[in-house]
C-alpha cells in the first residue's frame, strides 16, 4: 500500500491543475491504492452504516453518509455538528484507516498544504439521482486548514461556484481516482453535485464514494 502510494506521489506525470486560487486536482492520484481504500470502506461501513440524515429543515438527505476519524459530520433537526460518538450506534466513529489519512496527506502535501492533519472524514453514498445542493463547509473550526476529497466509483458533475450563493457554478467531472484539494481563498466557495446519472463502475457498481477529510476543531 505505502509503496504504491509512494509511486504514485512520486510520478511527476500524473496530472496536477489548478482550477481555481488555492484549489488542485490531482487526477487518478488516489487510483494506486483504490483497493485497499475500498476494503476499508466497506470496515467503516460496517461498523458504522451508511444513513440518510435530516436537515434541521426535516428533509432526509438524498446522499447516505457515515464517517471515521475522531470526529464526524452530522446533521439532524436539532443542526449540524461534528460530534466524536455516531448517534446510530452510540459509539465512537471507526478510526481514520491509516491508507486515508496517507493519502490525504500527501494530497495536500501536493498540493502545496504542508502538515495538513486531518480529525475527521466524511463518507458519502450517491445512488443514482442523489445530489447535493450548493452550500458552504463551515462547520469547521479552522479555515486555514484545506479540505482534501477523494471521488471513487461513477463519474458526477461537481458544482464550484464563489463566495456568493448567486455566483455561476463551473461544471467539473470528477471521476474515480480523482483528488481535489480545496483551500485558500476558495476554501469557503459554495459547491455541490448535480444528480447523479446512473450506469456501472467496475468495482462499486451503481454508486459514487466522495470521501472528503477535515480538520474539524
Ligand atoms: C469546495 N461533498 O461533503 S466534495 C461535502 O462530492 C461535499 O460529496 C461533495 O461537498 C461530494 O460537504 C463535494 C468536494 C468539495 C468539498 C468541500 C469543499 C469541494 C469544496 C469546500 C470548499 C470548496
Ligand atoms: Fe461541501
Amino acid at each position: 500500500m505505502t509503496a504504491d502510494l509512494f509511486e504514485s506521489v512520486a510520478d511527476a506525470s500524473r496530472s496536477q491543475e489548478t482550477i481555481a486560487e488555492g484549489a488542485v486536482l490531482l487526477r487518478g492520484f488516489a487510483r494506486p491504492i483504490e483497493n485497499e481504500l475500498i476494503a476499508a470502506l466497506r470496515d467503516i461501513a460496517q461498523q458504522a452504516p451508511f444513513r440518510h440524515m435530516v436537515t434541521p429543515g426535516g428533509y432526509a438527505m438524498s446522499v447516505a453518509m457515515t464517517n471515521c476519524g475522531s470526529f464526524g459530520w452530522v446533521t439532524d433537526r436539532a443542526g449540524y455538528r461534528y460530534d466524536g460518538i455516531d448517534p446510530l450506534t452510540g459509539k465512537p466513529w471507526p478510526a481514520m484507516p491509516p491508507s486515508f489519512r496517507a493519502l490525504a496527506e500527501q494530497a495536500a502535501d501536493r498540493a502545496g498544504y504542508a502538515g495538513f492533519s486531518p480529525d475527521a472524514c466524511l463518507v458519502n453514498r450517491y445512488q443514482p439521482g442523489a445530489k447535493m445542493s450548493l452550500h458552504q463547509d463551515k462547520d469547521e473550526q479552522d479555515f486555514a486548514a484545506p479540505i482534501v476529497s477523494v471521488s471513487l466509483g461513477l463519474p458526477a458533475i461537481f458544482l464550484f461556484g464563489g463566495l456568493k450563493r448567486s455566483d455561476k457554478p463551473r461544471r467539473f467531472r470528477l471521476e474515480h481516482g480523482d483528488i481535489v484539494v480545496w483551500g485558500g481563498p476558495t476554501r469557503l466557495f459554495f459547491h455541490g453535485v448535480a444528480p447523479l446519472a446512473d450506469g456501472e463502475h467496475a468495482i462499486l457498481g451503481r454508486q459514487r464514494i466522495n470521501l472528503t477529510f477535515r480538520r474539524a476543531l
